[in-house]
């Protein structure tokens, strides 16, 4: 069966793309930092499923940890067809005169360089197979930069950017890149852009539906359902009552 590696699975879209394509019967490859939950989403998928589940357990961010825990997984796991390059966070939502440099440095080493770490690693396999699908997830905040966001903003920008490059680059081997921008989608992300603060992060959905990480999902297993010679490149979604990531009807 065919294999797809979703980084970030522990929580949000990541877990929601793992388990919409463990039920559709991909072994699955699941990465994040937070081990028990690793754990038991495989135990998870692989019962309710009856699919192989690797479980992985490395920071994005750091260089060596992609390279020795990613790099070094049984050839047999190598054969990866889907890589979604998921794993991302917003810190901090503030002025950029009065912003956190540490908060710069999570959203641009985790969003940017995280993902060029994991792709590093897959990209051979599936340039030495001329097959594959890579898709990275950016934001709407990837197409229009909000007050206080500069750097969420440009973090993603950065990953349309390199997704375009991908596409680019890949063409001769046969590997599609999609980009799918969601707006804003109710789950751990605000908790965590917030550190913690549950009455900021409720707000940020206030007199709206907002997307749920199954909608994503959803959206993100369609992409991968086309004919070989079709590939969706670049995808924005949005909740019904947002027309972008700067202007939100609230009721
Ligand atoms: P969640 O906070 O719910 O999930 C984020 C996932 O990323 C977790 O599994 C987390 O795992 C993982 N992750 C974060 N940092 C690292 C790291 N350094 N190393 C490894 N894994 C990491 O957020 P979402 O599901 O909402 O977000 C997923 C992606 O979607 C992100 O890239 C985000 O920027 C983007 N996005 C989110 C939107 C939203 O409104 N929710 C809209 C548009 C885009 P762990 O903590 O266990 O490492
Ligand atoms: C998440 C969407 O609008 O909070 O990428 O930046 S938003």
């Amino acid at each position: 069966m065919a294999i797809v590696l979703v980084t970030g699975a522990t929580a949000g879209f990541g877990q929601a793309c793992a388990t919409t394509f463990a039920a559709k019967g991909y072994d699955v490859i699941i990465t994040g930092r937070r081990k028990e939950r690793l754990e038991e989403l495989k135990t998870q998928l692989s019962q309710e499923f009856g699919i192989n589940v690797l479980a992985l357990n490395f920071d994005v961010r750091n260089e060596e940890e992609v390279n020795t825990i990613l790099g070094n997984i049984p050839e047999e796991w190598k054969k990866v067809d889907i890589l979604i390059n998921n794993a991302g966070l917003a810190a901090g939502l503030d002025p950029i005169e009065k912003a956190d440099p540490d908060d710069w440095n999570a959203m641009i080493d985790t969003n940017i360089k995280g993902l060029l770490y994991v792709s590093h690693v897959v990209m051979p396999w599936m340039t030495s197979r001329t097959s594959g699908h890579i898709i990275n997830i950016g934001s709407t905040a990837a197409k229009i930069v909000y007050a206080k966001g500069s750097v969420y903003c440009a973090t993603k920008a950065a990953v349309d950017a390199i997704t375009q490059g991908m596409r680019i680059d890949l063409l001769p081997y046969h590997i599609k890149v999609t980009a799918v921008h969601p707006g804003a989608a109710e789950t751990e992300f605000s908790m965590v852009r917030f550190k913690g603060n549950e009455d900021k992060a409720k707000a940020v959905y206030d007199g709206m539906i907002p997307l749920s990480a199954q909608d994503v999902a959803d959206v993100v297993y369609y992409c991968t359902t086309l004919p070989p010679h079709v590939c969706i490149n670049d995808l924005v979604m949005t909740p019904i009552q947002q027309a972008n990531a700067y202007y939100t009807e609230r009721k």
